[in-house]
């Protein structure tokens, strides 16, 4: 039992995810060194290193400290993650899917270096992506690390990444009903943030059951981001516009606020926080610590 007056240690989340972003920053900058061909390598950093939230590097650091790994354990995942993650944000913006101008506040890749070269630098991030984890995980039994870079395969392809995105290509100008939108949100976005902290668990050596916790946990902050995504879509632009209805309420595009209304679509958001916390109930509580706060990250955050 604990003494009377105890209180659970303060835990200071805003300095925690300064401190990890610095150090996957650092990380990623040697995973990515400008060598020759310098066009290529050029693009993959400028994109690499753009700056972003690094929400899934940190997801699968914490992951791997939530069952008492050190956090060098699952770095070098930590980097692959988010490598997957930037080439997905080249590929998405080139002009044969999203055509965007901008990404993380800069010109998008194909923008600034052209089409051949954005395509390129995404294949070149996600090979990388992999020969990094292999290359670079040492510690750590190679038939975990092979699970683990099964586990994030699987993630990407035509069950995962790959998979939201067609359907939510051939969706566009049609009715798309609340279950295709989650199976579009669930593989767009939600894979990879439950490979992140799947393999981060992995490479802490977790149990088969911790996996299992994490995943659970994982799937829930996964749909979390994206809800919380389409609802700042719809708060943002009232905002800008001055106006009650917003953007994606107006457009065509399939969303959780036009499918099942604003205030609802923050009820789902609360309960999707209070199950991903309850998935962490039985770890110890001072190393999930950080998974718990990010979980109220990601259903508080502003961009
Ligand atoms: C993965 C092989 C392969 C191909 C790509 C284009 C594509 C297939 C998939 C699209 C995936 C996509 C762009 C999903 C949206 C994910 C998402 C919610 C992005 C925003 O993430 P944040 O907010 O961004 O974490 P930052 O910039 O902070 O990292």
């Amino acid at each position: 039992t604990k003494p009377k007056n105890y209180t659970l240690p303060v835990f200071r989340f805003d300095e925690y995810m300064v401190m990890k972003a610095k150090r996957v920053n650092r990380a990623l900058e040697e995973a990515v060194p400008l060598q020759h061909p310098a066009k290529i390598h050029e693009s993959m950093r400028y994109s690499l290193l753009a700056g972003g939230k690094r929400v899934r590097p940190i997801l699968c650091i914490a992951s791997c400290e939530l069952v008492g790994g050190d956090e060098s354990l699952a770095m070098p995942m930590a980097c692959a993650v988010e490598m997957v993650h930037t080439m997905s944000l080249i590929h998405d913006d080139l002009p044969c899917m999203d055509d965007d101008d901008l990404r993380r506040g800069k010109p998008t890749n194909h923008k600034a270096f052209g089409e051949e070269t954005a395509v390129l630098a995404g294949d070149a991030l996600l090979s990388l992506a992999f020969e990094h984890v292999a290359a670079k995980t040492i510690n750590i039994s190679p038939a975990r690390v092979v699970r683990a870079i099964a586990e994030l395969a699987s993630a990407i392809g035509s069950e995962g990444l790959v998979a939201g995105q067609i359907v939510d290509i051939c969706s566009e100008g049609k009715q798309v009903d609340l279950s295709e939108l989650e199976y579009i949100h669930v593989h767009k976005t939600a894979k990879l943030l439950e490979a992140s902290v799947v393999c981060g668990v992995m490479m802490g050596g977790g149990s088969v059951s911790d996996v299992e916790r994490g995943r659970k946990y994982a799937r829930c902050i996964g749909l979390l981001f994206q809800v919380v995504d389409d609802i700042l879509d719809v708060t943002k632009s009232s905002e800008e516009l001055g106006k009650t209805a917003g953007k994606d309420l107006a457009s065509d595009k399939a969303t959780y606020p036009k499918l099942m209304g604003l205030d609802q679509a923050r009820k789902f958001a609360a309960d999707l926080v209070d199950q991903a916390i309850e998935e962490l109930s039985y770890f110890d509580a001072a190393k999930a610590a950080p998974l718990y706060h990010l979980a109220n990250y990601i259903a508080n955050r502003q961009n």
